[in-house]
């Protein structure tokens, strides 16, 4: 796959590419990152790449022209224009797992790097066919969220993570093909490893069990608690097996009952201070 990137700050991608998974995929030729400097594609002698909004306000906006002229630039090299030409921005659909599986698919992803306020809305209008943000948050640039969009792209690659099983066993990890034992867009289970007990906190004892079914089981479950409590959002979207209602029933039986029990208790104590309080005159005030 070919990443694209296309931003003032060339230099800030030094880094990334030459540590981990990146360098990696580097090497071993599954990517290819050409970067390029926005300033090329103007044509006068200040490099002018910003302009003041119109319509007023603070700060400076990304002129149109040099961005068209650079991916018209890379269409022309390439004597292609089907490849997706992706702006990076807050008012993107927002990266996934499976958005990152979408791209991965591609032979070739442009990456357009916003800097200042933003860039020209006909950018987003009438040059990139995708845009595409990594969280509800403000960045100062674009390249942190093009970096992110290679990384999580560039793991799905064949042939790039050592272990392509460990794939099937992560986070957010897609249905696999047959449906099997993959974690369906779960967060991930617990991860242990040695030492087995660590300041009196012991490794659960199936992990140790080297039962595999066992484990399987217990990891599944964990990973569907995990998803329950903090991101029941992701449940919402899952088509869950009677096995996995069954645990997530149980969990919300579980749940309520821990809830009773701690506003009961509440209430008597409550009741206590209120008898006490009725019983106790020194209580009352006033
Ligand atoms: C962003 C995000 C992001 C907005 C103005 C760069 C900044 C500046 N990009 N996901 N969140 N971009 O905050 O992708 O141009």
């Amino acid at each position: 796959m070919i990443f694209d990137v296309i931003t003032i700050f060339p230099e800030f991608f030094g880094g990334i590419l030459e540590h981990g998974l990146l360098k990696r995929a580097l090497a071993g030729g599954q990517i290819d990152i050409r970067l390029h400097d926005l300033r090329d594609a103007t044509e006068d002698r200040h490099r002018t790449v910003d302009d003041r909004p119109f319509g007023g306000g603070p700060g400076m906006v990304f002129k149109p022209e040099p961005l068209f002229r650079a991916v018209d630039a890379l269409k022309a090299e390439s004597g292609k224009s089907d490849f997706p030409v992706i702006l990076l921005s807050p008012q993107g659909r927002l990266l996934t797992q499976a958005v990152a599986k979408e791209l991965s698919e591609h032979a070739r992803l442009t990456l357009i790097c916003g800097r200042y306020e933003g860039v020209d809305e006909r950018v987003a209008t009438h040059l990139a066919t995708d845009e595409i943000s990594i969280g509800d948050y403000v960045l100062s640039g674009g390249e942190l969220a093009a970096a992110v969009v290679m990384e999580a792209v560039t793991r799905l690659l064949p042939g790039v993570l050592g272990n392509e099983a460990s794939r099937e066993y992560e986070s957010f990890a897609p249905l696999d093909s047959s449906g099997g034992p993959g974690h369906e867009g779960l967060l991930d289970f617990p991860q242990y490893t040695r030492p087995a007990e660590f300041a009196g906190l012991r490794v659960p004892e199936v992990l140790l069990s080297g039962n595999h079914e066992e484990i399987r089981e217990w990891r599944h479950r964990q990973a569907l608690e995990k998803t329950w409590r903090r991101r029941p959002d992701l449940l919402a979207k899952l088509q869950l097996s009677p096995e996995d209602r069954a645990v997530l029933e149980e969990l919300q039986r579980t749940e309520l009952e821990r809830t009773n029990d701690v506003i009961l208790s509440e209430a008597k104590n409550l009741g206590r201070s209120e008898s006490s309080h009725y019983r106790n005159p020194s209580l009352r005030s006033g």
